[in-house]
C-alpha cells in the first residue's frame, strides 16, 4: 500500500520517530539546509505535518504544502502555530491536552517549594560549604497561604487540587468566571495579585495574553509575593520582572518558561530569589510517552476517520 507523506518540522521522541518511519514517507525538515527548497521539491504530496509546541509551524511554509490536511503537534500549547490560519485553509490541528496536566501541576509544586521554601538556594548553600560559617535565612511557610491562579483550565485546576493539600486559600482569574469550581473568581488580575502570596501563571500563550503580568501586576504581588510561571514566557514582561526583583518590589520568581527560550537573561541568574528551570513542565518519561502516543493517535484517527482525536481546529 502506498504510504502517506508527512513532513516533520523538528526532532521528536523515539516513539514518534519509529511510528513515522514504519507507517509514513517522512521528510525530516530540520535536517535540510534549504528549508524552502525542500518544501518545494520534496513536500508537495505531504498530507500531514508533525511538529511540537517548541518547533511550531511557520505560516509562510503553508503555501509550499498544497496537499496539507492535518497538523499533529506534540504539546498542549499551540501558540507557535497559527490555528486560525489553519482553520481558514481547512487544515485540522491536533494537540496533546490532558495527558500532561498532572505532570505540569507537579512541576508547579516543585517550583513553589524550590523557591518558596528556598530548596534550590539551600542546596547551593550546602554545596558551597557555607553551612559551617553562616546561617541560612528563614523562609516563609507555604501551608495556609493565599494562592492565585491566572488561567484555571485543566492544568490550573490540577495545581489548585495540589494547593488544597497545603491548606492554601485559592482564587483565580480567567477571562470569565468558571462554573462548577469551588474557588473564588477574581475579575481583576490586579486585585488577585494584591491578594495573593503566590501567583501561578497557567494561561495560554500568544497575543491574547502577551505581557499580562506587567510591572503593575508584579508590584501588586509585592515584596513578599512569589511569581510562578509554568505556561509561556511571553505572558510575563521579563524586563519588568527583572527590575521588580532587583529593587525588591517583587519577592521572588520561579520560572519554567522564558520570553526568548532557550536564552535566559544573565540578570536572572545573578538573583538568589529566583529559581530557573529549562521548560521541563511535561518532561517526565511517562508523560512524554503519553504525549507521543497522542501525536500518533491524532494522525491515525485522521487517516482512519477523517478527524484527529484532540482537535484544536
Ligand atoms: C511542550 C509545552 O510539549 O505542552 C506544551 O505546551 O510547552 C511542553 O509540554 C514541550 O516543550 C515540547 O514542545
Amino acid at each position: 500500500m502506498k504510504k502517506n507523506h508527512v513532513v516533520q518540522i523538528g526532532p521528536a521522541p523515539s516513539l514518534i520517530n519509529e511510528y513515522l518511519a514504519s507507517n509514513y514517507e517522512v521528510v525530516k525538515l530540520w535536517e535540510h539546509e534549504d528549508i524552502v527548497q525542500t518544501l518545494k521539491t520534496r513536500c508537495q504530496e505531504c498530507v500531514a505535518v508533525v511538529t511540537s509546541a517548541k518547533y511550531g509551524l511557520k505560516n509562510e511554509w503553508l503555501d509550499f504544502l498544497p496537499a496539507l490536511k492535518v497538523v499533529s503537534s506534540f504539546g498542549v500549547g499551540y501558540d507557535s502555530i497559527d490555528a486560525q490560519e489553519l482553520g481558514r485553509r481547512g487544515i485540522q490541528l491536533g494537540n496533546t491536552p490532558d495527558v500532561l496536566n498532572d505532570c505540569v501541576a507537579d512541576t508547579a509544586m516543585a517550583l513553589l517549594l524550590g523557591a518558596g521554601r528556598g530548596l534550590v538556594r539551600a542546596d547551593r548553600f550546602v554545596r558551597e560549604g557555607q553551612w559551617t560559617r553562616a546561617e541560612f535565612p528563614l523562609m516563609c511557610s507555604i501551608t495556609g497561604k493565599k494562592a492565585g491562579i491566572l488561567g484555571l483550565g485543566n492544568i490550573g485546576q490540577a495545581i489548585a487540587k495540589r494547593l488544597t493539600g497545603f491548606d492554601c486559600e485559592i482564587r483565580y482569574h480567567n477571562r470569565s468566571e468558571k462554573q462548577g469550581v469551588p474557588y473564588r473568581y477574581e475579575p481583576s488580575l490586579k486585585e488577585l495579585a494584591t491578594w495573593s502570596d503566590f501567583l501561578f501563571v497557567m494561561c495560554v500563550g500568544g497575543p491574547t495574553t502577551y505581557h499580562l503580568i506587567n510591572d503593575e501586576i508584579m508590584t501588586a504581588l509585592g515584596p513578599k509575593g512569589l511569581l510562578i510561571n509554568v505556561s509561556r514566557g511571553t505572558v510575563v514582561d521579563e524586563e519588568a520582572m527583572i527590575k521588580a526583583l532587583q529593587d525588591g518590589r517583587l519577592g521572588g520568581a520561579a520560572l519554567d518558561v522564558f520570553e526568548h527560550e532557550p536564552y535566559v537573561p544573565e540578570a536572572l541568574m545573578e538573583l538568589d530569589n529566583v529559581v530557573l528551570m529549562p521548560h521541563l513542565g511535561s518532561a517526565t518519561v511517562e508523560t512524554r510517552q503519553r504525549m507521543s502516543q497522542r501525536v500518533i493517535d491524532n494522525l491515525d484517527a485522521f487517516f482512519r476517520e477523517g478527524n484527529v482525536l484532540s482537535r484544536v481546529v
